[in-house]
Parts: C-alpha cells; structure tokens; sequence
C-alpha cells in the first residue's frame, strides 16, 4: 500500500509537471505488481488503469493525455513547418532513382523510412535457430576495442549461441564475450561473417543497400549484430547514434544510418523502437522524454526500420510474459566512426 501511495503521487507529480491539469487521473487506478523473471529477478511493474485502457509507461499516461510541453512540441512544429532541406539534401531526392525517390525524401524529411519483407523467413528462422550445425570457430579480434574475443566460439543461430553466452549463478549474472550487456536484460552478439553474408545479399537485394550508399556515398557497413531484449527490460534512454560534432546544420549531409531488422514478433508487450520523427534536424533539444511526438513503428519479422544517426530513439522496455524475447538485427552504416563498434564488433 505504501508503495502504491509513492506510485500515485510519483505520476501526479509527473502528469503536473507536464503541464497536465490536476484530476486528471482520478478514477484511474495505479497497479503496482512484482515481476519474477527467469534466474530468480524480480521487478516492480507500474501499470495505469484508465478504466478503458491499460497504459505502461509514463511516456503513454503523457500520450493518453495528450499532454504538450509546450516549449518542445513549439519547437518541433516550427520544424515541422519550416523543414528547408539544404541543397545537397534537394540534390538527392532529385538524383535518386524514381523507385527510392520516396524513401529518400521521407528519410530526408522525417529522419527515418521502412523498407518491408527484407529478410525472408527462411532467413530469419536461420538467424535465430542456426542451420542445425555448428560453424566453424568465427570469432577474431579484429577490430575489437574492448575485451578479446575467444577463439574457440561458434555461431549456432542468436537464440542458442547469446543464451550460451549469459550465466546466471544464484543473483549473479555474467556475460561472456563477445556477447555484451547493453542494460539490464538487453544483449547483443556480433554476427559472423559467414552469417553477415546471406543477410547483406538480402538488404542488397531489397535496394537497402542501394539507398544506404546514396544517401552516404563513403559509408561502408560497421557493426552487424543481433540484439535481444528480455522480458524485464526497461525502456532505453533516448539517445542519438551519431553526433552532432563536425556535422554543420547548413549542408546536413548523411553520414551515418542504422538498420533495425525485428526477427521476432513486435508489439506493445515486447516493445520496438520508439522514434521521434524530424529530430535529426534540430541539434540543441535535449529533453526527448517530453516529446509526445513520436512514432512507435510496430514492424513485421523481416522489415527494416531504416533511420538517421542524428534521430533521437529509444529501444521500449519488454513488459511482456517470459516467453516473449525480442530479437532484432542491427546495422550501422557509416562513413564515420561508429562508437557501437567498440562495445560490440568489427
Ligand atoms: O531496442 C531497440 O529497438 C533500439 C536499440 C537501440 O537503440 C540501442 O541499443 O542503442
């Protein structure tokens, strides 16, 4: 009860803050549950009752209210309206080929763009379940900033080869390398190279590669991995994947973009990627969470979510039960360094 009251006041307090009126949530009701997770982890989950809708999030009981912070969201219509491409931005949707022309101008526009059924299913069911044989050992050290990798490791499929990875020993958790922790059950694993290939045939195939490399002349693949998120992760803090630094707002050129591939069923429960459309355009918003306008693109196993280094995103948390791992592959793009290379791979 006393830790239901500190929930109540937690969100009253929020929705305030936000510039929400007060009663707002009256009839709603604050669902405090703890959550046990494989390994013996246990967690508070807050839901909000609005009598009609289950909300999961802070973020959604701000959606739900349609609470705007008003100096951000002024901010983000005058983006909105005032979006000037740079001519070296016009220039590429003028050369671009008519079947990308579209792709290029609402990636250009609103920093990201969907490209569906890249990966097959006989593809994704491969990534994840491996062909049945071991491979040969995959793993070198090229490359690798952080920790060695070990020789001797084999890839067979995401599911088999990260879960070997992850040890738990009564509360303690370890991750060997080179799976790595992003946060709290979140992981990510490089993909071999003989694994990388069929996967690029596919995004080459689809005309991913094609737009990549005229959106980014110079760039060239950096990381291939596959994440996994677990019931019980929360959400990610949002975050750009490149930087501002030597990139000048008057010519915006692209230099790096990131793939998202979900290889597993995505929805509310499991969570994706939560993005904030047009924000590659403005280097100085800092205070993300505020924004209420954002895009929860819910994708099929196999689309690709396609979108600029400099759009601020977030991966959602995975509140659902604990069957429901969320498995994704990730690219980054780039002509630039990529700082994801160095926690995660070549
Ligand atoms: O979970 C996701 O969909 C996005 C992950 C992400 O942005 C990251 O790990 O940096």
């Amino acid at each position: 009860m006393e830790l239901q009251s500190k929930y109540e006041s937690d969100i009253e307090r929020y929705v305030k803050r936000m510039g929400g009126t007060e009663g707002a949530m009256k009839r709603w009701k604050v669902i405090v549950k703890r959550k046990e997770y494989p390994g013996g982890k246990t967690k508070l989950v807050v839901t909000y009752d609005t009598g009609k809708k289950i909300l999961r999030s802070k973020p959604e009981v701000a959606r739900h209210l349609g609470i705007v912070d008003s100096k951000k969201s002024e901010a983000i219509r005058e983006v909105s309206d005032e979006i000037k491409l740079s001519k070296w931005q016009m220039n590429r949707i003028v050369k671009a080929p008519t079947w990308l022309a579209s792709h290029v101008e609402h990636y250009l526009m609103q920093g990201y763009t969907i490209f569906k059924n890249v990966l097959t299913p006989e593809l994704v069911s491969k990534l994840l379940l491996g062909t049945g044989e071991a491979s040969e050992p995959f793993f070198d050290n090229t490359g690798r900033k952080l920790r060695a990798r070990d020789a001797t490791q084999c890839w067979q499929g995401a599911v088999q080869t990260i879960n070997a990875h992850i040890k738990h020993d009564g509360g303690t958790e370890t991750v060997l390398s080179p799976a790595t922790t992003r946060d709290t059950d979140r992981y990510d694993i490089p993909l071999p190279h003989q694994v990388c290939g069929p996967v690029l045939d596919a995004i080459t195939e689809n005309g991913i590669l094609k737009f990549a490399t005229h959106m980014c002349k110079q760039g060239k693949f950096k990381t291939q991995d596959i994440m996994l998120s677990k019931p019980g992760s929360v959400e990610q803090v949002a975050h750009t994947d490149s930087s501002w630094d030597d990139i000048s707002c008057t010519d915006s050129r692209v230099t790096y973009l990131t793939i998202l591939i979900p290889l597993t069923f995505q929805d509310v429960d499991t969570g994706g990627t939560r993005i904030w459309p047009r924000s590659h355009h403005v280097s100085e918003f800092t205070d993300w969470k505020k924004s209420v306008d954002v895009v929860e693109p819910m994708l099929s196993i196999g689309d690709a979510l396609v979108f600029d280094g400099l759009l601020v995103h977030c991966g959602m948390g995975n509140t659902s039960t604990s069957k429901s791992d969320r498995y994704f592959y990730y690219a980054a793009f780039s002509s630039s360094h990529d700082p994801n290379t160095e926690v995660t791979g070549v």
